[in-house]
């Protein structure tokens, strides 16, 4: 098919997604609200907190709507998308609340409809608006959106593109298996299905290795290759890249020609369907980063996580993308960039972490040549697991963070239960981000690396006054939506 008709049929199928979208939305007004952000990032929990926060009428003093008094009611309803999986949000609450775990992982799109009630600020408004707003939540990993390059790109650029980049840095070592299977192979070969299992099979080893908890790095494309879902095994997902391939066309019936059709197959059935049907329908994004872990882990996470927030801050850019122009009509006229789980650090460090993320924030959108227009930078904590105390040691006042550690998690020779409430000094984060940049970029770990005991903390114990459960803590969670939804319910 020529690129002119796919371009053509894509645009006349968003334009009829966008009449429905728009002819509901005069009768029940309504805001999709994206929540993204690599694997673990966050975003279960961001939605479950938020949700429970304006269910239970928490404490959110800078969400202006709710501070005014203004805003009268807020109800989950049905969601309107049939062949979305609804957020499981009941369960994920039960967990958090009731037995203080953390929710289960949750790794494909999902969606719930909240509707607020509220009294305009303004009587104009009050006059013609209905009084009520839809807020349709949309968790789907951002791994998906490290795909959207891949549309420009051939089945040879992508693989240049992945093995230089799998030779470089801590990679070449977690890629050694893949690369020498890779290498074994010649691609002008007839087609085997199991040879091309067996590279699927490595490449994934591979991006999984470097996914990690001891590495962090950030997984890069084709991004369900960690999370299949029910594609799992299909064509479209079986193929890797092959490194060295020869210029021209690929031979009939050979292996390369196999792995070209795939990789094809992969963007026309997969990623081009996701930004067609979901994210071209997003008015709204935040995105979440576990920045604190890749600054935990030193230079290499930290650049990885900067080219995944470039790669991923890209699909925001509509206009002066052509293969998203395509794809995408609506504008997503919000981004609000979130370094989650501060409540690791004492609140001295919530403001270094703030600077930090937006510094990083700013790089990657200097690489990407796009202007911050529209992007907000916070750093949050959806849940807060911890308190702030002082201790005393040798005369001096420590600033501490006191929770409950999650059995198995470590300081030192230190192993806890996940009963025993403690007091742990997390350290602070560096006071000047451009010596901390200056030694990211030299991959100078020792001084790119502070001096942070970060272990993981069981959720909360929720306080209750007068037999009423409270909502959940969290930190800055009001701010983050006042951004996201305040002028909507102005
Ligand atoms: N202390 C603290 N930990 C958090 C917070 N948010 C997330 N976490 C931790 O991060 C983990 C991942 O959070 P999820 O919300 O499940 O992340 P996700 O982005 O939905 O992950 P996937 O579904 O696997 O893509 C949780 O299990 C918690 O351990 C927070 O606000 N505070
Ligand atoms: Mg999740």
């Amino acid at each position: 098919m020529p690129p002119s008709l796919t371009s053509l049929t894509d645009e006349a199928a968003i334009a009829l997604d966008n009449m429905a979208d728009r002819a509901a939305h005069l009768i029940n007004p309504t805001i999709r609200l994206g929540v993204t952000g690599l694997s673990r990032a966050g975003k279960t929990v961001f939605i479950s907190s938020l949700v429970h926060n304006l269910l239970h009428g928490g404490r959110l003093p800078l969400f202006e709507p709710l501070r005014s008094g203004r805003m009268t009611g807020a109800q989950l309803q049905e969601q309107p998308d049939d062949a979305v999986p609804r957020f499981q949000y009941e369960d994920h609450i039960r967990a958090l609340v009731e037995e203080r775990v953390w929710p289960d992982s949750t790794r494909a799109i999902s969606e719930l409809r909240l509707t607020i009630e509220y009294k305009s600020a303004s009587s104009w408004n009050r006059m013609f608006s209905a009084g009520r707003l839809s807020i349709d939540i949309v968790d789907y990993p951002g791994e998906w959106l490290l795909d959207l390059p891949l549309l420009g790109q051939d089945y040879k650029t992508f693989s240049d593109n992945t093995v230089k980049l799998a030779a470089s840095g801590v990679r070449a070592e977690l890629a050694a298996e893949w690369l020498s299977l890779a290498a074994s192979i010649d691609p002008d070969a007839p087609a085997d299905e199991m040879t091309a299992r067996r590279l699927a099979e490595a490449f994934t080893t591979y991006l999984r290795l470097c996914k990690s908890d001891e590495r962090s790095l950030s997984t890069l494309p084709p991004g369900r290759f960690l999370m299949p879902g029910d594609l799992d095994g299909s064509p479209a997902l079986t193929f890797a890249p092959l490194p060295v391939l020869p210029e021209g066309r690929a031979p009939k019936g050979s292996l390369r020609a196999m792995m070209e059709r795939r990789f094809e197959a992969y963007k026309s059935v997969v990623v081009k369907p996701f930004f067609r049907e979901h994210f071209a329908r997003l008015d709204r994004q935040i995105v979440l980063v576990d920045a604190l872990q890749a600054i935990n882990r030193g230079p290499e996470a930290v650049q990885d996580l900067e080219r995944a927030l470039g790669d991923v801050l890209t699909c925001f850019r509509a206009g002066s993308n052509n293969i998203l122009t395509s794809l995408v009509r609506r504008r997503i006229d919000r981004v609000l960039v979130a370094a989650t789980k501060a409540d690791h650090l004492h609140h001295e460090s919530h403001d270094r972490l703030e600077i930090l993320t937006r510094r990083l924030v700013n790089r990657a959108i200097r690489t990407i040549g796009m202007s911050g227009a529209g992007i907000e930078v916070m750093a949050l904590a959806s849940v807060r697991a911890t308190r702030e105390a002082n201790v005393k040691q040798d005369g001096h006042d420590l600033p501490v963070i006191v929770g409950t550690p999650m059995a198995g998690e470590r300081i030192g020779d230190e192993i806890f239960d996940g009963n025993r409430k403690t007091a742990v000094f997390p350290g602070d984060l560096p006071r000047d981000p451009e010596a901390y940049f200056r030694s990211v970029d030299e991959g100078d770990a020792s001084a790119a690396l502070p001096d942070l005991s970060i272990v993981r903390f069981r959720p909360p114990q929720l306080d209750e006054r007068q037999g009423i459960t409270l909502s959940v803590p969290h930190i800055r969670l009001d701010r983050a939506l006042q951004f996201l939804l305040g002028d909507r319910l102005a």
